[in-house]
């Protein structure tokens, strides 16, 4: 399927999407007016850009390339970045509800989002130098440069601590050699945020641009899941990076980690959108579809389905809104970050899976969003922290014990 057919497919199934947001609890009226004006824009953009296209995206593994320019022209790369930098200078509820509103789409818009804003853009905002900051931010929050982030290894996942990839200082560059896997976004980034080690085994971060000697990009092919969010390698073989590109304002792990509490927390809004899209098609569904002479709606054991998916979304939402309060006010802990992660990409897996079932033969189709929800979700769950890890996380902040290793 190629770009063009795309776009002509975008024309032909537009205004097919009748989603409705659930409010159980007029979470809304925790919002102001401009938190909402975001959020319907970000839904309008959805509803016109993602929604009629989506699901070919997925079949035939396609990635919509106009998507890069418009995530920047609503300013969905880093809202929450300085506007003296080209970003939206909004806060983090902004950037939540944002993020919300491209996963209730889909996961892999939403990754591209996450990765360009919180795991390009903000480490160069914040470890980098001022003219590393006017260089890149600019051209990235409009989406004519895209990034990539690169700290998992073939084999160094969830313990990025032992990554192999390194550079050694050269005099007048930096030599870096080694292989990133897993990487969301890298077959067409411009450049790539790279977690490297220097000769005395400390990680540094380090802007690696596309066409420097030795640095290649190959896709990953035959995934299942974010079939619409393009994946891939980062290779480096004797690659020559000028001094420059080094941030110079940080050094250790602490670095990549920093910047995965901001995309945790992103995440952790996007899957409370794919949640309700589940909930919003299951119910409409359950209304339509009529089995034993009445709406299968009016079946306890359908009901007992809807009713649990609207009270986790409806606590998810909730644990969202104060995580951003905390966000704001610059309160916010990574335990904090990683039990919001963990409890509602897992809630919103459960809902797809529910939501699947009540739709029966027709939930496994693409003419309904729920499978394509639960398989990108599968991805989210392993992905900036696997739901087993950052129960470790909050089992050491709880115990003061370390179970990792
Ligand atoms: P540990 O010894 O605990 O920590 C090393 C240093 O880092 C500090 N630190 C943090 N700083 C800021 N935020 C956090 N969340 C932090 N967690 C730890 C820590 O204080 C220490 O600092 P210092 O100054 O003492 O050196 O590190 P560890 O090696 O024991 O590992 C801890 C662990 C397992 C929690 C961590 O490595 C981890 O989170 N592992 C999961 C890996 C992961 O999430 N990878 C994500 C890759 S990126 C990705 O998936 C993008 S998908 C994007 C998309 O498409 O949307
Ligand atoms: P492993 O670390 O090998 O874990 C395998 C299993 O063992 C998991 O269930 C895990 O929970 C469990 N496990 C591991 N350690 C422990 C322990 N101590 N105790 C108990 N159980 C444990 N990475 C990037 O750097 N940049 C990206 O842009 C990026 N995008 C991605 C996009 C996709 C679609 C996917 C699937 C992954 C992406 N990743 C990216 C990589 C992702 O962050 C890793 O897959 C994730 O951190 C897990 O690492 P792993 O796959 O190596 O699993």
């Amino acid at each position: 399927m190629t770009q063009d057919e795309l776009l002509q497919l975008k024309e032909k199934q537009a205004g097919r999407d009748q989603y409705q947001q659930p409010d159980f609890y007029l979470v809304d009226e925790l919002l102001t007016d401009e938190h909402k004006l975001i959020r319907d824009t970000v839904r309008d953009w959805v509803k016109k850009e993602i929604s009629p296209i989506i699901d070919d995206c997925c079949q035939h593994a396609v990635f919509p390339d106009y998507i890069k320019r418009g995530l920047g022209e609503i300013g969905c790369y880093a809202p929450q970045l300085p506007a003296e930098y080209g970003c939206g200078g909004l806060d983090y509820i902004s950037y939540g509800l944002a993020m919300q509103e491209l996963e209730r789409g889909d996961s892999g818009v939403r990754s591209t989002a996450s990765v360009q804003g919180s795991l390009v853009m903000y480490p160069i905002y914040k470890f980098g130098s001022e003219e590393q900051r006017r260089k890149y931010l600019p051209k990235l929050a409009t989406g004519e440069m895209m990034g990539c982030f690169g700290l998992t290894e073939p084999n160094q996942g969830s313990d990025p601590s032992g990554m192999t990839t390194n550079f050694v200082d050269k005099g007048d560059h930096l030599l870096l050699n080694g292989a990133k896997m897993w990487i969301s976004n890298s077959p067409f980034a411009d450049i790539a945020v790279v977690w490297a080690k220097n000769e005395e085994g400390i990680v540094h971060g380090l802007i690696v641009e596309r066409g420097m000697e030795g640095f290649t990009t190959p896709e990953t092919h035959k995934k299942w899941s974010l079939r619409a969010s393009a994946t891939g390698e980062l290779v480096f073989d004797n690659v020559k990076v000028p001094k420059e590109n080094l941030f110079p304002n940080v050094k250790g792990l602490k670095g990549p980690l920093t910047c995965l509490n901001s995309a945790r927390y992103g995440i952790s809004w996007g899957a409370v959108g794919a949640a309700m899209d589940c909930y919003d098609t299951a119910l409409r569904y359950s209304k339509e579809r009529h089995q034993f002479g009445k709406p299968i709606a009016g079946f306890q054991l359908q009901q007992k389905k809807l009713s649990e998916m609207l009270t986790e979304i409806t606590k998810a939402q909730l644990l969202c809104w104060r995580l951003g309060t905390l966000m704001n006010e610059g309160r916010a802990t990574p335990a904090q970050i990683s039990m919001a992660k963990r409890n509602n990409v897992d809630m919103a897996l459960t809902i797809a899976r529910n939501a699947r079932q009540m739709l029966g033969g027709m939930g496994i189709t693409g003419d309904y969003p729920i499978m394509r929800h639960m398989m990108n979700l599968e991805s989210v769950v392993t992905y900036e922290g696997t739901h087993d890890i950052h129960l470790l996380i909050l089992g050491l902040e709880i115990t003061g014990e370390n179970a990792f290793s």
